[in-house]
């Protein structure tokens, strides 16, 4: 979206009391220097910033909240800016500072008995995992940005991923946070504690806020023994159906096992093998419909290939899937899992998309991809359906790609009209606008016809009793 607002003028005082807390190195206000961080992933929104603020620790992050708000300056937090629905873009005008946590990044500490890792919010997911791998453990959480976002972000957004069908979204995981609240207070609630009925469950009000109530410094996050064994597959299937079936199959042998559960369209694939270098189908023939699964145990010798192959034997039997290969080695299990992690690249150099992080009930994917599908192609004959995502836990990227002889600008133009006509089919089947993406900048305008009502009031208060000034992440989830 263009920037067409002059840039606003905050306190040339709050310029230098910044400089004071942070130092040079802590500080960019040169456009040139800022800019980055003004724009989101998918250039959907350029804002405008004056200052870049990057805290070296919890003390010079609380002294800077109470500086902005003091001088009642707005904040926007921001990780990774991955987010795919504008949440970490400061606005246009130029009124709000951003706060970077880059620089917060320590590994504070990493329990292999309390199977805990107590970390700063400025660590990508990555070196999370890393520090986890190390001690023997795993962080179940995996996404195609984890090089990218750090842990402040993924538990700002509350991030799914490719795990969420065995071990549940990033809350899932947090025992414990440290944040720093709008008015510069901390709240350090980083216990470690399995057990903890002591009142409200704050640390879940900042999980998924999407920076709108505070600023997360550092998190306890909870680690499971590491998996001993691990198979992935990737299979053609004839239809979502078959799936979905195939799905149920391998949740019927051994639920435990079942790590990730992905699908992808014929189109979408098609779209990875001519963008994405190196990237090969190592099946006889493309296919309309593909499903990628990871089976792992912490168990000694459970079997796991066995297993993977009975299945698929049954399936392929059955005419649930027509063709299969089991990765061989590390090599084959992360080339496989490229060809699913890189659809949101092919897709964004294919052209214009316009993006449905839905959720549904697991039973009604098919159901959603069939139905929303046709209602697109009514809508707008030639747009490319690419669905693909987290078929195992219901969450669909239902995205939708500009028809080839299409202006982007004018596909774009009509994103709205789009996500709209997927929601009908969505709400229809008892679903949700964003699974796992937030609301951001994006989606606040849908809230009132989703979350209105007691559910919409609700969180009004609650915002209001934290950041009484609206000063964090202003025009961000709520309308
Ligand atoms: P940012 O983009 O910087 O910020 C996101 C939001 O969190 C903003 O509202 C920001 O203000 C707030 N925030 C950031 N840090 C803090 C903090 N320390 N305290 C308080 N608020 C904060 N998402 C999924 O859920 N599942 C996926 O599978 C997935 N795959 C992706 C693949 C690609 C290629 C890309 C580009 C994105 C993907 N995403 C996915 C979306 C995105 O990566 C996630 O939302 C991620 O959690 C954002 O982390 P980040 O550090 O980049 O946050
Ligand atoms: C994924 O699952 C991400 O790969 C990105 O959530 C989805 O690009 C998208 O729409
Ligand atoms: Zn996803």
């Amino acid at each position: 979206m263009p920037d067409t607002h002059p840039p606003r003028d905050i306190p040339a005082t709050l310029l230098a009391q910044l400089r004071a807390i942070v130092g040079e190195r802590g500080l960019l206000t040169d456009p040139t220097d800022t800019a980055p961080y003004a724009e989101d992933w998918r250039h959907l929104y350029r804002g405008r910033t004056p200052a870049v603020v990057r805290p070296a620790d919890v003390a010079e992050l609380a002294a800077v909240m109470r500086a902005c708000a003091a001088a009642g300056v707005p904040v926007v937090p921001q990780g990774g800016n991955t987010s795919m629905v504008g949440g970490a873009v400061p606005a246009e005008d130029g009124s709000e500072i951003v706060v970077s946590l880059a620089r917060m990044h320590r590994i504070r500490d990493v329990d292999a008995v309390d199977l805990t890792l107590t970390i700063e919010a400025g660590a990508t997911l990555k070196a999370a995992q890393n520090a986890a791998a190390e001690a023997g453990c795993l962080l179940p959480l995996s996404i195609g940005s984890e090089g990218t976002a750090q842990v402040g972000g993924i538990l700002a957004t509350n991030a799914g991923g490719n795990n969420t069908v065995r071990y549940g979204n990033a809350r899932d995981m947090v025992l414990g946070l440290e944040v720093v609240l709008p008015d510069g207070q901390v709240w350090n609630g980083l216990r470690r504690l399995r057990k903890d009925n002591t009142g409200y469950c704050l640390r879940q009000l900042f999980v998924g806020a999407e920076g709108t109530l505070g600023i997360i410094a550092a998190a306890v996050l909870k680690l499971v023994p590491r998996p001993r064994e691990t198979e992935v597959a990737l299979c053609a299937v004839p239809s979502p159906e078959a799936a979905l079936q195939l799905f149920t199959r391998f949740q019927g042998h051994d639920p435990a096992a079942v790590q990730a559960f992905e699908y992808m369209s014929g189109m979408g694939m098609s779209f990875v093998l001519k963008h994405i270098p190196g990237a090969s189908l190592p099946l006889a023939a493309p296919a309309a419909h593909y499903a990628l699964v990871e089976l792992a145990t912490p168990r000694p010798n459970a079997g796991l290939r066995a297993a993977m192959e009975q299945v698929l034997e049954g399936a392929l039997e059955a005419g649930i899937v027509a063709d299969a290969v089991i990765a061989e080695s590390d090599g084959q299990r992360a080339a496989l899992w490229r060809l699913r992690e890189e659809h949101s690249e092919a897709q964004k150099r294919e052209g214009a998309s316009v993006k449905n992080d839905v959720s549904v009930p697991v039973s009604k994917v098919p159901e959603l991809i069939r139905r929303a599908s046709e209602a697109c192609a009514r809508l707008m004959p030639g747009i490319r359906v690419v669905p693909f995502g987290h078929m195992g836990d219901g969450n669909i990227h239902f995205n939708l790609e500009q028809p080839v002889d299409m202006d982007a600008a004018a596909f774009l133009a009509r994103d709205h009209e789009i996500m709209d006509t997927v929601c009908v089919v969505v709400r229809d089947l008892g679903g949700s606008f964003s699974a796992e993406h937030g609301v951001g900048k994006l989606k606040p305008y849908m809230m009132p016809e989703w979350r209105g009502g007691a559910e919409l009031e609700l969180m009004q208060r609650i915002k209001h009793a934290i950041d009484p000034g609206n000063l964090m992440n202003p025009g961000k989830v709520l309308p």
